[in-house]
């Protein structure tokens, strides 16, 4: 299952936008540190394709997607090297497949901030350059190893040793793993990267804790911060943590009345999860029988052998065909026999390159 860790310096919104993804109630209050275990909630969320899809095919089951999320506790300058709860902070980080980089924009002067003033582009680098700071230890470690083995004739660490030193010279000019060599790693270089499980290797998204009544100065610093995100390539959600952890103990149809009023017309947990799914290039694809309708999250651009197998093995294995419709086409004749006659659902081959939206059936041996 998809998870993603909240990080962030301390004291920003991180346990509030959690409370506020997963109804939960863990502590949030105004002090740094408040958090120090990390508190893990696994949510479930709608998608009406699948609510469509089951009545369609009059499945008994509905098994919606679902995500984790993982609280972790908030870091200061010198996480690195042990300041503040240092190390064990980072440790949790290394176990998530996305991070959501919490960033305090809201203003409320009776919430402390750690460095005493609100200003969202210098604490989301002290937190950057903390991952960073952390990742060149690690890479550092790795080339004392290597090191020595090529010294003694180990090719293969030699290799890795070249490319390890220009990976650490990467991360000393303060850049973020995941940019180095960005798009030009062989399959090689990409293993011996990957077995590093570095932090800053990880996709973010950015998440802009806003106060719901906002006044000039904040509208600026979220115009700047949203120009700092896309310089970075990263994904930006703009959330209003506290009131969504506020509202999130009413019914869905309470908490739209309370969200129109804001002008919001998604609720955080369906803004926040399209953002994860862009970050990690994500896309879903839907399968359904009377028995179940069931949706799966995997990489753009895998193919219909890829899904199968998703799914399971038997299922890639035995692959024959893939019976795939869009949903685009469903949601306007929501009929699968109407949709077979009238030729819209297409028989696939194990290439075929999956698309959002697809609803897939698949035949196997
Ligand atoms: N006014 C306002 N206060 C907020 C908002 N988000 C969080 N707070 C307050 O900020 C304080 C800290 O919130 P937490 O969610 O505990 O922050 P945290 O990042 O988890 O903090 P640590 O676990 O200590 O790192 C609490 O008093 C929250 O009520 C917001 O959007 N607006
Ligand atoms: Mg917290």
């Amino acid at each position: 299952m998809l998870n993603v860790g909240f990080v962030g310096l301390a004291n920003v919104g991180k346990s509030t936008l959690f409370n506020a993804l997963s109804k939960q109630h863990v502590p949030a209050e105004n002090y740094p540190f408040c958090t120090i275990n990390p508190n893990i909630a696994i949510v479930e969320y709608n998608d009406e394709r699948l609510d469509l899809m089951t009545k369609i095919l009059n499945s008994e089951k509905k098994v919606n997607p679902s995500i984790e999320f993982v609280d972790i506790a908030g870091l200061v300058k010198g996480a690195s090297k042990g300041e503040g709860l240092g190390n064990l902070f980072l440790e949790n980080i290394r176990n998530v497949d996305c991070i959501a980089h919490v960033i305090r924009i809201f203003t409320d002067p009776n919430v402390t901030h750690v460095n005493g003033k609100i200003d969202p582009i210098a604490d989301a680098d002290i937190v950057n350059l903390e991952l960073i700071a952390k990742d060149f230890e690690t890479v550092e470690k790795r080339i004392e190893k290597t090191s020595k083995m090529a010294r003694v004739g180990d090719k293969e660490a030699r290799t890795e040793t070249e490319i390890l030193s220009a990976l650490k010279e990467h991360l000393n000019s303060e850049k973020p793993s995941i940019t180095f060599l960005r798009g030009e790693r062989t399959e090689k270089y990409q293993k011996i990267i990957e077995s590093l499980f570095l932090l800053t290797e990880k996709p973010v998204i950015y998440v802009a804790n806003i106060d719901e009544s906002s006044n000039e100065t904040t509208t600026q610093k979220i115009k700047a911060f949203r120009e700092y995100a896309l310089s970075r390539g990263a994904q930006l959600a703009e959330i209003h943590a506290k009131l969504h952890a506020d509202l999130s103990d009413l019914d869905e149809q309470e908490q739209k009345v309370f969200l129109n009023e804001y002008g919001i017309e998604k609720s955080a947990l369906d803004s926040f999860i399209l953002k994860c799914k862009q970050a990690l290039n994500l896309i879903t694809f839907i399968t359904g029988n009377e028995k179940e309708s069931k949706s799966w999250n995997i990489i753009n651009g895998s193919t219909a052998l890829q899904a199968a197998g998703k799914i399971h093995s038997d299922i890639q294995e035995g692959f024959i065909k893939a019976e795939v419709v869009n949903f685009e086409k469903i949601r306007e004749i929501p009929d699968m026999k109407k949709l077979k006659e009238l030729g819209y659902v297409n028989a696939e081959g194990k290439d075929y390159l999956v698309k959002e939206g697809d609803y897939i059936y698949f035949h196997f041996r």
